[in-house]
């Protein structure tokens, strides 16, 4: 029993089994946009507590729930100023509790978003720290101006790293002369986990959270938190005037023994909380480590390897380049491969940071954008590990394609438009990127149902609905036995009845087809077989490169019965051969 816990409420292992995390589905809840219950045109948590009836007959095991506390609302929450307070925009503590109760009486549970990365600037940590001689001083990131430079002047930065939101990553403060550290928004200081006060403040908060009832979290750019000893001036690339500050800091050289330190303060691995780090750069060397249960880290992280296969190397995420399956195929093949020994792998398709799952990595037009939407949560369920539903995505929800810049309201986005047209950029290219990659696309409201505003709201949306919502919405969709929100059911229901989905050895068949993602699960002699066509267009399953599939049965498909070699444009099957090993290979 570690010291912090002393006398808190221990994990109920009734409903917290060892590794219970890895049978579960995660779904992810971006408050703003969900449901407003009080029509001011914000999704709130008393919105969210009417629609856990939802989540669970969708079979969601736990809600990841994007920040709800006190802020500024610079980047819509992850700039905090209290972590143990609920923003008026989203309601109050009691009705947070009144939702860890709904969950918890369904069996369900809750993560909350942990951003100890950085604090909102109007955060009293910082607001102290602003003044030179406070004891909390160094609870952030302040250095000098470049030597020989006037605070303030052309270059006068400590560094030249660049800020994720674009600019510069220092901002300076007038009235002392120093600049602070801020990686994404002039109004997100960098705390200083080297301090161990800051540290430890840290883990006190997560611990009441914890005895709220709190069931784990999901832990924002957590790989950042260690910055290296030596701060000085990194590479810059060809068309931008600072050099990557995620390459600088990302998994710093106390990265894990301060993962390890939170996880004994605050009991992490022994009250069996469920733990994701989000880690920018991450690898599979360093995921590993991080997941490794002997290392008492973190259960998963989320990589962002898949997300960046389709952004220019070395380029901004705005610039564009051509996705493969092949390579995407095979970059998850590597993480499952990976961590198949040790650790686990979270699956994601998107987030509130990423563009819509069926518009960036399927067919979102009207003919594709149904079994495009199904076939990519097969493929992902299929995957080892546990999967993330980000809210909208078992609807098949599409990106929003605004053709304005004046539409766009996510920060990175806003700023990414100033900066590319300040350095040049042809408007048309901008706007493109913008269309393609911005998180906004993933922020439009919920499309609950075909009345005004989707059902999302009583007043006018902070961020347009999409609107497509006549026809995509969550109405229309339960009551449509074929619908994308039924396909999710079914296949978040076969975790329950097909262990060999949760634990299976997975296998990559074809990895090379440009067409055709093929994979086998094994656990004892149960073996899984997923075919998938991901294309619009029709195609023929290689025969001979899959086991023989003619005595299987059909588990789940997107397709009425099919000859067993043509697959049809998103067309997706999940066999189940049941007689051990030896029908595994492929036929002869
Ligand atoms: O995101 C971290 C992060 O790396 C992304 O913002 C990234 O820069 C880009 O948007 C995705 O390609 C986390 C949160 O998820 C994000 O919403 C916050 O804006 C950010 O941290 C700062 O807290
Ligand atoms: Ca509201």
């Amino acid at each position: 029993m570690h010291q912090a816990t002393a006398g808190r409420p221990t994990h109920n292992s009734a409903d917290r089994p060892e590794g219970w995390w890895k049978s579960s589905v995660v779904y992810q809840i971006y408050p703003r946009s969900f449901a407003d219950s009080n029509g001011d045109g914000i999704g709130d948590i008393p919105g969210i507590t009417a629609k856990v009836g939802y989540l669970h007959r969708l079979g969601i095991d736990v809600v990841w729930l994007s920040p709800v506390y006190r802020s500024p609302m610079d980047d819509n929450g992850y700039d905090i100023s209290d972590y143990q307070d609920v923003d008026p925009l989203f309601g109050t503590i009691a009705e947070l509790d009144e939702l860890i109760a709904e969950l918890h009486s369904r069996g369900m549970k809750l993560v909350m978003d942990l951003v100890v990365n950085h604090t909102s600037d109007e955060h009293p940590w910082f607001i102290e720290s602003r003044d030179a001689a406070s004891p909390k001083r160094n609870w952030y990131w302040w250095l000098p101006p470049r030597d020989g430079f006037e605070p303030g002047g052309e270059g006068a930065e400590p560094t030249n790293w660049g800020s994720a939101f674009s600019g510069s990553a220092w901002k300076l403060d007038e009235a002392s002369g120093e600049y602070f550290l801020h990686m994404f928004s002039p109004k997100q200081p960098d705390l200083n986990w080297e301090n161990p006060d800051v540290r430890h403040a840290v883990y006190e908060m997560m611990n009441w959270w914890v005895d709220r009832g709190v069931d784990g979290f999901r832990m924002d750019v957590i790989n950042l938190i260690s910055k290296p000893t030596w701060i000085g001036d990194g590479p810059v690339g060809p068309d931008t005037k600072y050099s990557s500050c995620f390459a600088a800091i990302e998994n710093g050289h106390r990265l894990n023994e301060f993962l390890a330190e939170m996880n004994a303060a605050v009991g992490l691995s022994e009250r069996r909380l469920i733990t994701v780090g989000e880690m920018p750069g991450s690898t599979i060397e360093s995921a590993r480590a991080v997941t490794d249960p002997a290392n008492r880290e973190l259960d998963m992280v989320f990589t962002f390897e898949h997300v960046g296969l389709d952004a220019r190397p070395g380029g901004s995420k705005f610039d564009l380049h051509p996705l493969t399956l092949p390579a995407l195929k095979q970059n998850l093949n590597a993480w499952q491969v990976g961590l198949a020994d040790v650790g686990w792998n979270s699956l994601y398709w998107d987030n509130h940071d990423q563009p819509r799952a069926v518009s960036r990595f399927g067919d979102d037009s009207p003919e594709h954008r149904i079994n495009s939407a199904k076939t990519l949560a097969t493929v992902q369920h299929m995957h080892r590990g546990t999967p993330y539903v980000y809210q909208g995505e078992e609807l098949g929800m599409t990106n929003t394609y605004f053709t304005h810049v004046d539409q766009y309201q996510d920060i990175e986005s806003v700023n990414y438009h100033a900066d590319a047209i300040s350095l040049g950029l042809e408007a048309e290219t901008v706007m493109a990127g913008l269309a393609a990659k911005s998180r906004d696309n993933a922020r439009t409201p919920m499309q609950w149902d075909d009345s005004l505003q989707a059902g999302f709201t009583d007043g006018i949306p902070w961020l347009p609905v999409n609107p497509n919502y006549v026809t995509i919405n969550a109405a229309a969709a339960e009551a449509d036995p074929n619908s994308v929100f039924h396909h999710f059911r079914r296949l978040i229901e076969l975790r329950r009845t097909h262990p060999v989905l949760v634990e299976g050895r997975f296998k990559l068949l074809l990895p090379d087809h440009e067409q055709i993602w093929a994979v086998t699960r094994t656990l004892g002699d149960q073996v899984l077989v997923m075919v998938a066509n991901c294309s619009s267009e029709p195609t023929m399953m290689p025969l001979a490169a899959v086991p023989d599939l003619a005595e299987a049965q059909i588990l789940l498909a997107t397709h009425g019965p099919a000859t067993l070699e043509r697959l049809e444009p998103w067309e997706s099957r999940i066999y189940l051969l049941d007689s051990g090993n030896d029908l595994a290979q492929p036929a002869p």
